[in-house]
């Protein structure tokens, strides 16, 4: 059963370590097109370690005329990148592009802190928020897919593992033959379990549609502001990506609506550009829960360059995860970061807003148009939905079945007389259709 989060007391702020982190790139690409500007990498970097509650001490830029076999990065960057690590006391140094085993284990040694490749980062992330149990076997499948090559260290993990079993592999085996067949074995379990969840897929989603409120996901690339927009709609009790941890696990919380109606907002995993394409399917389970969603806003960043082609993106993945076809009802554009637009940008989506109440400039950071994407949730959701107050003999599970079919049960009492008292979220055709079912009179409006 679907249920909002409360954040967890204490700690909750606490950071998980200084760091650092590098935007490696090649200064002359070899294909025609147009590479994002480092700059914006960076700082999409930059957001998804704070999603892993990192502290960001410094941020750096290396560019590379060559990938440099056995750091990735090249000499003198490293010098200058230790000389940082040293100085502002780093922890853990996070590099925005894929290392190979050896290049990370190069890397610490001569860093003298802990490394972190972009696809490690990552499944640090989806591991933090994996919700469902096919999105936790998913992400811990990556996990595991990535360990293969790093077998080396991850050899206390496995042996922990292992337990006391023992006799795995007969005589002569080496420690990393043996450690290595563990890994293969448990990715096949993993896979078996895995294909049983999605086949029974179905059945659990009818399960979670007995969520007692409708969900509204916030979806959008990261850094467009979801978690900013979460916080402010309700209530600001977490705090953004700049105080870390805030996309982690307290993603879901109730929210009332002008109209009353309640709802539970949810703050996804953000897409991220160039994702790496052994994470693709961990990154999909994530997604499941959008899914199940009555509404989904779509958290767009309009003053970023790349806010088109982020656009796309996310109506191609939603689609090819099954929500295209129905995307356009239940789906509202938040157009975000209005503030940074310059004034004739910002009349634009204002005119745009105007002539498709689909589109909601707002500014996430300054509060701009908070009332008006409030207003369009609820419009989208049938603003016209009450809430009535229904009394059943406790024999009447036709009624209670239609009750819980048709409307949102927001709270169930026994009474006296064995009967049941219900309250009740109703459309007005619903409401209609039950007055009929009990006799008029058998309801007590609020
Ligand atoms: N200027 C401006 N910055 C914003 C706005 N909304 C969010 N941000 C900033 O954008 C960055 C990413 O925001 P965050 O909510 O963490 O994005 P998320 O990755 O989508 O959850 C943070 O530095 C926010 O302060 C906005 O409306 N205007
Ligand atoms: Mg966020």
């Amino acid at each position: 059963l679907l249920r909002p989060t409360e954040p967890v007391a204490g700690g909750s702020d606490a950071s998980s370590g200084r760091a650092l982190v590098v935007h490696p790139f090649l200064k002359r690409r070899a294909g025609a097109l147009p590479a994002r500007a480092p700059e914006a990498r960076l700082e999409e970097a930059v957001g998804l370690a704070a999603a892993i509650r990192l502290e960001i001490a410094a941020s750096a830029l290396a560019p590379l005329a060559a990938p440099r076999p056995a750091t990735l990065i090249g000499q003198g960057k490293v010098a200058e990148l230790k000389a940082l690590v040293a100085e502002r006391a780093i922890e853990l140094t996070v590099v925005d592009g894929t290392l190979t085993p050896v290049q990370q284990r190069n890397l610490e040694k001569e860093l003298a802190c802990k490394v972190l490749d972009r696809t490690g980062l990552i499944l640090e992330i989806f591991g933090a928020r994996a919700r469902t149990r096919e999105g936790r076997l998913q992400v811990e499948l990556a996990r595991l897919d990535y360990q293969k090559g790093r077998l080396v260290r991850s050899w206390t993990h496995l042996e922990r593992q292992r337990g006391g079993s023992g006799k795995l592999g007969g005589p002569g085996e080496t420690q990393l033959e043996s450690d290595r067949r563990a890994l293969g074995e448990r990715i096949l379990r993993l896979k078996k379990q895995l294909a049983e969840v999605q086949r029974t897929r179905a059945l659990h989603r009818a399960e979670r549609r007995k969520a007692p409120h409708p969900v509204v996901a916030l979806v959008g690339y990261t850094n467009a502001g979801k978690s900013t927009l979460f916080n402010r709609l309700t209530g600001g009790r977490v705090f953004a990506a700049d105080l870390l941890f805030a996309t982690l696990d307290p993603t879901m919380r109730g929210l009332d609506l002008p109209s009353g109606r309640r709802i539970i907002l949810s703050d996804t995993v953000g897409f991220i550009s160039d994702l790496p394409h052994e994470l693709v399917a961990a990154f999909r389970a994530t997604l499941e829960e959008v899914l199940e969603a009555a509404l989904i806003v779509h958290v767009r960043d309009v003053s970023h360059p790349d806010s088109a082609a982020q656009d796309e993106d996310v109506h191609r993945v939603l689609g090819e995860i099954g929500i295209g076809d129905r995307a356009a009802e239940r789906m509202l554009v938040a157009a975000n970061k209005i503030d940074r637009l310059d004034a004739a940008a910002r009349e634009d989506w204002r005119r745009r807003a105007e002539r498709d109440p689909a589109v909601v400039p707002v500014s996430a950071l300054g509060g701009d148009g908070m009332a008006e994407l409030l207003a369009a949730i609820d419009a989208r959701l049938g603003g016209a939905r009450r809430l009535v107050e229904v009394t059943l003999a406790a024999a009447d599970g036709a009624t209670l079945a239609w009750l819980y079919r048709h409307g949102e049960v927001v709270a169930r009492d026994s009474v006296e007389g064995g009967r049941i008292a219900l309250k009740v979220g109703l459309d007005p055709a619903d409401l209609g259709r039950l007055e009929k079912r009990l006799g008029a009179g058998a309801l007590g409006a609020r």
